[in-house]
């Protein structure tokens, strides 16, 4: 049994139903009856396994890389947060830096899990802001329980889907509806925060729907969390904001993370932010990052000056080490 990382659907699958996606992005019948050996090997390199979900329409109909399907469970990452705190930017952005290549400094690679779909995700999301730097609207943001993109992360030796849902705060308060379906699939929380916000309520809310919901031991979460505290721009003048922000390595290392992580609880302490800290109370490996997804406030709906994002794989990085995606990259205690 294989959890597809696109619509978390159940199913076995097997050798005999392969497919090929023809140069025209169609998927075909592949036959393996003739082929061994090395010809064989390369020719599962590139086949697809057909989800068999039922969708309500056929373009919604997707393939899982044969690569995949052989490498087992996707990581999925839920991003977590009020309205308007981010969540949709600071993903775009994530997505925009490793497409630029940001996980290579940590000998991981990424591919799209589906051509298509990921191509999709970049051209409504990655490159208006990225490119054409306009905001990204409310509108565009989907309420259903499909991820917003998934990629194959490759370290060399192995292969893990990795499934980013990112869900309006408000949906995460139901627990029937449609959106929260990846909440008990979800092996990676990224809790985000805005710098600017004074008031705590709806944070502490969406964080609390999602916390409730999950199975603890002893009263705590084992799925590793980070906070990431977004729009840390607005905050720049403030010590130590200004140091993080500013001042990014291109590999993170371990003692970084440490100190940073005692920077934004230190930050979020000091506001009286208690109740945004809840996820790292809850679960047993928590870090907190400060990041910036475009590096300034829109100005009518467009970053005149282009988008620069800071920081934005450093909670990232920090939840695949945690979750063994990224070997070699000892743990954190905090
Ligand atoms: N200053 C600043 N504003 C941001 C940043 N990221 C997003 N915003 C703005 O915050 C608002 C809400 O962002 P959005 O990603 O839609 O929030 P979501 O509702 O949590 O998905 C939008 O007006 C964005 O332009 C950032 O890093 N810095
Ligand atoms: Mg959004
Ligand atoms: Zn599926």
């Amino acid at each position: 049994m294989i959890l597809c990382p696109i619509c978390l659907h159940e199913f076995a699958w097997s050798e005999d139903e392969l497919y090929e996606r023809t140069p025209a992005g169609h998927y075909q019948r592949l036959s393996l009856e003739h082929a061994s050996g090395a010809r064989r090997e390369d020719l599962l390199r590139a086949a697809h396994v057909r989800c068999p979900a039922p969708v309500a329409d056929p373009s919604l109909e997707h393939h899982l890389p044969y690569t995949y399907v052989r490498h087992g469970r996707p990581l999925v990452i839920g991003l977590v947060g009020g309205p308007e705190t981010g969540k949709t930017h600071l993903l775009a952005s994530m997505i925009g830096a490793i497409e630029q290549g940001g996980l290579r400094p940590y000998g991981l690679t990424a591919d799209a899990v589906d051509i298509e779909r990921h191509a999709e995700y970049v051209n409504t999301y990655v490159h208006p802001l990225m490119v054409e730097r306009t905001a990204l609207s409310r509108t565009t943001h989907r309420a259903t329980a499909e991820p917003a993109d998934a990629l194959l992360v490759n370290d060399g030796r192995h292969t893990t889907a990795v499934a980013f849902f990112d869900i309006a705060g408000e949906l995460l308060r139901s627990s029937t509806h449609e959106a929260t379906r990846f909440v008990p699939a979800v092996g990676g929380l990224l809790f985000v925060i805005d710098a600017a916000t004074r008031s705590a309520r709806m944070g502490d809310e969406s964080f609390r729907a999602v916390l409730d919901r999950l199975p603890k031991s002893g009263g705590r979460l084992d799925i590793p969390a980070v906070i990431a505290v977004t729009k840390s721009d607005s905050v720049r003048f403030e010590a130590p904001v200004d140091t993080w922000l500013y001042d990014e390595p291109d590999r993170l290392d371990q003692m970084d993370v440490l100190r940073e992580s005692r920077d934004v609880y230190a930050f979020l302490h000091r506001r009286g932010a208690q109740a945004w800290l809840s996820p790292y109370d809850k679960c047993r490996k928590c870090t907190l990052h400060f990041v910036s997804a475009t590096g300034a406030a829109p100005t009518d709906g467009r970053f005149p000056r282009g988008v620069r994002p800071r920081r934005v794989l450093a909670p990232l990085i920090s939840l695949l080490a945690m979750t063994g995606v990224l070997r070699g990259y000892p743990e954190v205690g905090i």
